[in-house]
């Protein structure tokens, strides 16, 4: 397993669970010096910056892209998959097609979080699913082109009344034979949603292919409450290689969220 930490680059947000938000040359530096691997990037779109200039960032600190988010669609652009607006839709697809393209550039795949909406009014939960379907048949041959897999992110009840579940997004995965869809399991939303951590990674099996390793209270983990060792002992178990991403509260500051974050997982792996 690799070890990754989250740049943001959108004011919009700030207040979110990124632990850099610095100038991105700063924010690999400060990756680096706390003993990352990789870094997964939270930009406000495809045109923020150059896939040339990313690739010289990660060049000069040794420094891998772990994955891009595009959570900057829906805080920043207001764009969802699940939108009633047909214009809305395709608007949102676009934005992701391009984000897929920019990661895949990287050799790094995008994340769907935020983007996948939240069914009501307009559109019914059966309709919202359909929709979000599509979009994952879309996503994953896109993000084929460049050999990357696709990231799903089942999100816990405040976030999307779709899938809150990580076994509920292996079988929709199932269901809807979506191919090069990967499932992203935050232990943060499942710490909410999932009754035990270990036995829903252990029965999402291969769907498992990005984490974001957040504690219940999404601090640092080890602040928190979440036991980290089954979590990992059940990713060991279903062989998987990817990612322990910190995409946590940069609490109590950024380079101490970052450290303890290296330090649980040194004690973890
Ligand atoms: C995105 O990875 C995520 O976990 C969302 O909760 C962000 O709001
Ligand atoms: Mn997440």
């Amino acid at each position: 397993m690799r070890t990754a930490v989250t740049l943001c680059q959108v004011p919009e947000a700030a207040a979110g669970p990124f632990v850099f938000h610095q100038p991105l040359a700063e924010g690999f530096a400060l990756a680096k010096q706390t003993g990352f691997d990789d870094v997964e990037l939270f930009l406000p779109g495809p045109d923020a910056f150059s896939v040339d200039q990313i690739k010289s960032l990660a060049q000069t600190h040794g420094l891998g892209i772990a994955a891009v988010g595009t959570g900057a669609g829906m805080v920043k652009h207001g764009l969802s998959l699940t939108d009633p607006s047909l214009e809305k839709r395709v608007a949102a697809l676009d934005f992701l097609e391009q984000m897929i393209a920019f990661g895949g550039q990287l050799g790094a795949p995008a994340i769907l979080g935020s983007m996948q909406g939240k069914h009501g009014g307009e559109a019914s939960k059966d309709q919202a699913l359909e929709w979000l379907a599509d979009a994952l048949h879309i996503a994953g041959k896109a993000a084929a082109k460049y050999n990357v897999p696709f990231i799903y992110e089942p999100l816990n009840r405040y976030e999307t009344n779709l899938i809150n579940r990580l076994t509920d997004g292996a079988d929709f995965i199932e269901a809807n034979s979506l191919e090069n869809i990967v499932l992203l399991a935050d232990l943060f939303h499942m710490n909410i949603e999932e009754a035990d951590l270990a036995a829903s990674i252990r029965a999402a099996g291969k769907h498992v292919g990005h984490v974001h390793y957040a504690d219940s209270n999404r601090r640092a983990m080890g602040l928190g409450h979440t036991d980290p060792k089954p979590i990992v002992a059940a990713l060991r178990e279903i062989n998987y290689t990817g990612h322990l991403s910190a995409e946590i509260l940069p609490l109590p500051d950024p380079k101490s969220a970052a450290t303890q974050t290296i330090q649980s997982i040194r004690s973890v792996l």
